[in-house]
């Protein structure tokens, strides 16, 4: 697959916002810091198409891109310690909103290689199961690991959120390990989510 040009869309607080579009639709989410607006430049090829900070927890706001072929929502980071007791609460709303409401085509769920899954991570996952939203998960920053420790890696945080090693692409948005394989998945998505609607026609 081939992105030609990713552009910013719009950035929304609440649901009556939500962005509506015919295109599929895929979410990148995880927790503050992961590496979500990372990501979302390495698959565009653009160093600055999504904000990306030091500072944990800047993206408060659902960030929408398109892709051409589908668009991508940046979602908020979860498990930022610093964040108001409030602040937690909206942003629990935000995202049971979205992920009950938008028919998403895939979430690309983002883990740290380098530490156990928290419990928020869990709690994501186990949303993702249970509105039975199609998922991959991502484990980012594999190039802060020696090459040795990737696969390792990859097997602990399987057995630990109890699915296959081969649900889990390891990636690094500084090398760009990963980047064809989130792409092959994403075409999956798609084309599935092309199915689903011809399916739909043909009722
Ligand atoms: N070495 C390395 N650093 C990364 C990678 N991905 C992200 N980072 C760094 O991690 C920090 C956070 O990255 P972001 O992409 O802003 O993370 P985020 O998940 O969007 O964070 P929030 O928007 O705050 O939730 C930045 O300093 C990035 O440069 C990676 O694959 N490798
Ligand atoms: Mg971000």
């Amino acid at each position: 697959m081939k992105i030609k040009e990713a552009t910013f869309i719009t950035s929304v607080a609440n649901q009556k916002n939500f962005y509506k579009t015919d295109k599929p639709i895929i979410a990148v989410a995880g927790k503050s810091n992961v590496g979500k607006s990372s990501l979302i430049n390495m698959l565009a090829n653009r160093k600055k198409l999504a904000k990306t900070s030091v500072t944990p927890g800047r993206t408060r706001l659902i960030n929408y891109f398109d892709f051409g072929a589908f668009v991508l929502a940046d979602l908020p980071g979860y498990g930022f310690a610093k964040v108001s007791k409030e602040e937690k609460k909206k942003w629990a709303a935000l995202m049971e909103s979205f992920l009950a409401t938008e028919k998403l085509d895939l979430v690309i769920s983002l883990v740290d290689i380098r530490h156990k899954p928290t419990d928020d991570d869990v709690m994501m996952i186990n949303y993702l199961y249970h509105y039975r939203i199609p998922f991959i998960i991502v484990a980012t920053k594999s190039d802060k690991l020696p090459k040795t420790r990737v696969k390792p890696a990859v097997k602990d945080i399987a057995d630990y959120l109890k699915v296959g090693t081969m649900d889990i692409i390891a990636s690094s948005s500084e090398t760009g390990v990963g980047k064809e394989q989130i792409f092959i998945e994403i075409e999956k998505a798609i084309l599935s989510a092309d199915k689903a609607s011809e399916e739909i026609e043909e009722v």
